[in-house]
Order: structure tokens, then sequence, then C-alpha cells
């Protein structure tokens, strides 16, 4: 449980979803933008999975990535506690690229308590229940043992790997019911009853949005946060309270 300085000082952000790539120039620029305005301003910065398009190893090495890392690390140097929870496209991110970002990773679901009340933070694809095949892909990926062997493997084999499951994987969501891509709300109810009624945050779904719902008679909001493209979206926590903002580029607003 993280408790920490519970002043009105205190500014935290929340993004997800952004699937950097080099193929999606304007994304990058847009986090770019956004690490040195916004993000450079507040206490903290959650990272809620889904950072990259898709991470195969921390030795996959480009220039793209150092780039990003050196972006993080600006902001952590100035002083902002930055936090990564891995996604599904992102979770062999490991200690080493970690490190070099100036990021810590955090499991998924993880408690944050504010002046306000209790927050949860998740990915969310694990509430995703009803999609069958998705589950059972993620329950062996998880598995550490698995991932050891996966990446002892040669970087092309992994990236080859990568590309095939990526390919099966936007097939089959073609043919899969767009309800059974959402989480699931026997799920969220579980999730929230757990961690005593908490305000829930997550992405994954690509469905922003502010829900609430009653559980055991008790409120318990849930914040979808949205994925970006040439925009930033994020969610602010300030003056003890959360508000939806954009970060706009200079460049996407001509
Ligand atoms: O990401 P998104 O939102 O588009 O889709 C997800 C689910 N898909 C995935 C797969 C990722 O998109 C691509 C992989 C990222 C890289 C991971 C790196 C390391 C893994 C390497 C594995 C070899 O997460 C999608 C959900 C959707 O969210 C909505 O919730 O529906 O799930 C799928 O489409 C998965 C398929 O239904 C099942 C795929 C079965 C593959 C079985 C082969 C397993 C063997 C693996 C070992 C070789
Ligand atoms: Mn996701």
């Amino acid at each position: 449980m993280e408790t920490g300085t519970v002043g009105t000082e205190r500014t935290i952000l929340f993004i997800s979803d952004l699937h950097l790539c080099e193929g999606r120039p304007t994304t990058t620029r847009a986090l770019l933008g956004f690490l040195e305005g916004p993000a450079s301003r507040c206490s903290e910065l959650y990272i809620l999975g889904d950072l990259f398009e898709y991470w195969a190893g921390d030795d996959d090495t480009t220039d793209f990535k150092t780039l990003i890392a050196g972006a993080f690390r600006t902001v952590r140097d100035s002083g902002v506690r930055i936090r990564f929870m891995a996604g599904n496209r992102d979770f062999l991110l490991g200690a080493s690229y970690a490190t070099e970002a100036g990021i810590e990773r955090i499991d998924d679901p993880f408690e944050l308590q504010l002046m306000d009340g209790n927050y949860l933070l998740s990915h969310g694809d694990q509430l995703c229940t009803d999609d069958i095949a998705y589950q059972a892909f993620r329950k062996q990926v998880r598995d550490l043992s698995w991932q050891e062997g996966f990446l002892s493997q040669p970087l092309a084999i992994r990236r080859r790997l990568v590309e095939e499951i990526r390919t099966r994987s936007e097939s089959e969501k073609t043919q899969k019911a767009s309800e059974i891509m959402d989480v699931n709300m026997s799920a969220v109810e579980r999730l929230l009853r757990a961690h005593d009624y908490p305000t829930l945050i997550h992405g994954h779904t690509h469905r922003p949005a502010w829900h609430e719902h009653t559980v055991d008679g008790r409120l318990c909001r849930r914040i979808v946060l949205s994925d970006w493209n040439a925009s930033a979206p994020y969610l602010e926590w300030s003056t003890g309270m959360l508000h939806d903002r954009v970060y706009i580029p200079e460049t996407a607003q001509d």
C-alpha cells in the first residue's frame, strides 16, 4: 500500500496505452511534449501498461527506445517519480530498460491511498474474463518459467514469434464479439470487493469513460483511461480530486 505525502501540493498523472513504436511518430511527439510539459511539473507519473506496441526483451535495443528512455530519465532526474505497470504488450520490459529510463516497475493491481480515498490501479486485461482464448494465452505467457525460456531464445526468433502472435491476435479480434473484449462486471466487482471498494483506474479496453458501480451497497468509481494518438490524454489527481486532461502538441494543433 502506497501512502507517501498526502498534501494538496501532490500532483499525480496517470496514462496508458500509448503503443509507442517507430511507425507512430505523432504519438512519439505527443509523449515527448507531454514529458517536457505536464509530466515535468507533476510529482508522480503512473504508466498503466502498453507503453510500447510490443516488447520482445530488453536486449531488443533501438535508437528509438534509447530516445524514449532518455526522455523519461530527464523527467525522473528533475524529481518526478515514475512508475510503470506492465500491459499485455510490454510485460517483458525488464529491470535493465527500467533502470535506463528511470522508471520503477510496479505490480498489477497496485493500491494507492490518497487524501480523498483509496485508489486501485490496473492495466485491465485481467478483467476481460469472457475472452477465454486471451486469458489462456495470458496464463501461459505470464508464467515466469515460460518467460525465461522465451527470453533465452535468440532475438530474431523472439521477434518472429511476436509477429506471429500479433497477426493471430489481430485476426482473432475480428472474430470476437465486442462485449467479450470489455471487462466482465463480476470480475470488476470481485476486484473492488477484495480491495475495500476503491476507485479503480485502468486502461487496455480503449473505451475511455468514468463509470460508477454499486458493490455491496458501496459506491465505487471505475475510470477507464484513453489510448493515445496524436494527442496525449491523461488523468490528473490534484487538489484532492481527479481531472480528465489532454495535452495537445503544437504540431497537432495546426
Ligand atoms: O493488444 P490488443 O489490445 O490488440 O489485443 C489483446 C489481446 N492480444 C494480445 C497479443 C498482443 O496484442 C500481441 C503480443 C504482444 C507481444 C508480447 C511479447 C511476448 C509474447 C510472445 C509470445 C510468443 O495480448 C487479444 C484480446 C484483446 O487484447 C482484448 O482484450 O482479445 O487476445 C488475443 O487476440 C489472443 C488470442 O485470442 C489467442 C492467441 C493464442 C496464441 C496461442 C499461441 C500460444 C503460444 C505462444 C508461444 C509461441
Ligand atoms: Mn492492453
